[in-house]
């Protein structure tokens, strides 16, 4: 069925925003950065797909950016279709037909910026309106290489992220800091998802990200 990917509990179409490279070559999962315009969602991306920070706005139109990353979990390939909400989220209303294909959504913002902290939580609440119930959430504090600007403690995030349940780390998409790990993570999870064994112990994201991530106070460099 080309163009259609299986996962559990059912399908999901992906390649309604195809961008023409083929599908049905291992499983692939779309994962969504939302998160108020400014917090570094596109580079976000951009460091995670192309290794670099690139800075300024290079994404200004209105729409939906995609980009599709192959990541190694365990051996196994595993292809994410990372959506960048390049520009919608201006209107803190990001087309609600694209939640419902994601399976996994990173959602930043910016410690130098309290309001778009405060944010999140509306944030939150669209997702829980208009995503799927079982997707996979993770909250990134951003831009954690200006601890001089900082407006946003690492434990209001840590605090928040708990109150809802969902992992939570600083990231710089200036540095990479955390950057591979928060797709990581994601990638490691939603495989474990699709294809967990009986008996095989299941993953645990929270456990992974605590483990894995590294503390912006030690190895920030702006
Ligand atoms: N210092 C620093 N600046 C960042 C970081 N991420 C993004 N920026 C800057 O923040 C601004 C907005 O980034 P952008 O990716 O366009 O945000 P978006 O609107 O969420 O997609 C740009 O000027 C970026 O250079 C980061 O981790 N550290
Ligand atoms: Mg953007």
């Amino acid at each position: 069925m080309p163009g259609r990917q299986q996962r559990a509990g059912g399908y999901a179409e992906l390649v309604r925003l195809g961008d023409g490279t083929r599908q049905g070559d291992g499983a692939s999962f779309g994962v969504m950065l939302l998160g108020d315009s400014g917090v570094g969602k596109s580079c976000f991306l951009s460091r995670f797909k192309d290794g670099a920070f690139l800075s300024g706005t290079f994404i200004a139109t209105v729409g939906i950016d995609f980009r599709n990353k192959v990541v190694a979990v365990d051996g196994v390939k595993v292809k994410l279709q990372i959506w960048d909400t390049a520009g919608q989220e201006r209107f803190r209303s990001v087309t609600h037909a694209y939640y419902r294909d994601a399976q996994a959504l990173l959602l930043l913002y910016d410690i130098t910026s309290k309001i778009s902290f405060d944010n999140i939580r509306a944030w939150l609440s669209e997702i829980h309106e208009y995503a799927q119930k079982d997707v996979v959430i993770m909250l990134l504090g951003n831009k954690a290489d200006m601890s001089g600007e900082r407006a946003v403690r690492t434990e209001d995030g840590a605090s928040l992220a708990r109150e809802y349940g969902v992992p939570f780390m600083e990231t710089s998409a200036k540095t990479g800091l955390n950057v591979e790990l928060a797709f990581l993570a994601v990638a490691k999870e939603l495989k474990q998802r699709a294809v967990q064994a009986p008996g095989e112990p299941r993953f645990q994201i929270h456990d992974y990200v605590e483990s894995q991530r590294s503390k912006s106070s030690c190895c920030a460099f702006a």
